[in-house]
């Protein structure tokens, strides 16, 4: 099937630069979409976006080309609870792979079976209005109950605003919690500010929530860096993400966010994301917790 993409919808960055910084060996990258194909696996009809093909073999080229060994793939909401594309993916990567599904209430036990043998640790609950319709969350409560004794987690995605009111939500629930991008913080707020005071007193109060450092390039309003390369790339985020990584070492994760949906003004060079990473976790041990100890753990514990 052919699909139109949506307007002005920015392409991922096709020759990203090669890293300054050089990954430990082992590295994961714990937050990463692939998009289709469309002709292979089409977009769900209730998707809010239409983006550009990502492939599974691109992705595969890019973890390659950063020296990531390991890929977490995250079901895109353009797929809706669709997984197949993402699955393909995880199995294509024989084992280098892990995926984080969509499901709805109606999914069999023999699915989630399947779900956990292609190599799925979790589902998303997305709570950003402009991606996804809303959810009850006795539907979501029932899911979590069900996806709790295969071991699996969930991962949350919502904006700072909305902390407050889905906090209880949240508490309840009964397995990891892996929150994405910092939970979306407004980074021209003070690092000190009530707002992300109480993302941290989220991660303080509650041991099971983990959380990616990820996507500066989404957060920032710096931007990516000067061309003569003096400052961090995206330094706005820095503190906010360093805070993160420094309070609570072994329950962070980081991701590319590869193929980037929904960017508007600009499309980051995954090369320079990479070299975000020491300006957060400043010491060779809080990055070789952040990318190689924390997602081993949390996603291939057989082997950590
Ligand atoms: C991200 C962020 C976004 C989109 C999705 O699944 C998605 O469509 O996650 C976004 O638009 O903020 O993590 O990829």
């Amino acid at each position: 099937m052919e699909f139109e993409k949506t307007p002005g919808w920015l392409d991922w960055y096709a020759g990203p630069s090669t890293p300054t910084f050089r990954v430990p060996e082992g590295s994961v990258d714990a937050h990463c979409h692939v998009f289709g194909p469309g002709g292979q696996f089409p977009f769900a009809p209730e998707r809010k976006y239409t983006p550009c093909d990502a492939s599974k073999d691109q992705l595969f080229a890019l973890r390659d080309h950063l020296g990531f060994a390991r890929n977490v793939v995250v079901q895109a909401t353009c797929h809706g609870a669709d997984n197949r594309a993402m699955v393909d993916a995880v199995r294509a990567a024989d084992g280098k792979a892990r995926g984080i599904a969509t499901v709805r209430r109606d999914i069999t036990d023999a699915q989630l079976a399947d779900l956990d043998e292609a190599g799925v640790r979790g589902v998303r609950f997305n709570f950003v209005k402009r991606l996804v319709d809303f959810t009850p969350k006795d539907e979501l409560l029932e899911i979590a109950g069900r996806i709790a004794p295969l071991g699996w987690h969930v991962v949350i995605y919502f904006e700072a605003v909305d902390l407050p009111e889905l906090w209880d939500f949240f508490t309840a629930l009964p397995t990891t919690v892996v929150v994405d991008h910092m939970g979306r913080p407004n980074v021209a707020a003070p690092v000190d500010g009530p707002e992300f005071t109480l993302f941290v007193r989220f991660m303080s109060e509650n041991a099971n929530v983990w959380s990616k450092v990820s996507c500066p390039e989404r957060l920032s309003l710096s931007g990516p860096p000067a061309l003569d390369g003096e400052q961090a790339a995206y330094r706005d985020v820095v503190p906010f993400a360093r805070r993160i990584v420094e309070t609570f070492p072994d329950r962070v994760l980081w991701g590319t966010d590869w193929p980037h949906p929904n960017l508007k003004d600009h499309m980051p060079d995954d090369g320079l994301l990479v070299d975000f990473i020491p300006h957060v976790a400043v010491t060779t041990d809080l990055q070789r917790r952040l990318l190689v100890d924390n997602p081993m753990r949390l996603y291939w514990p057989e082997e950590s």
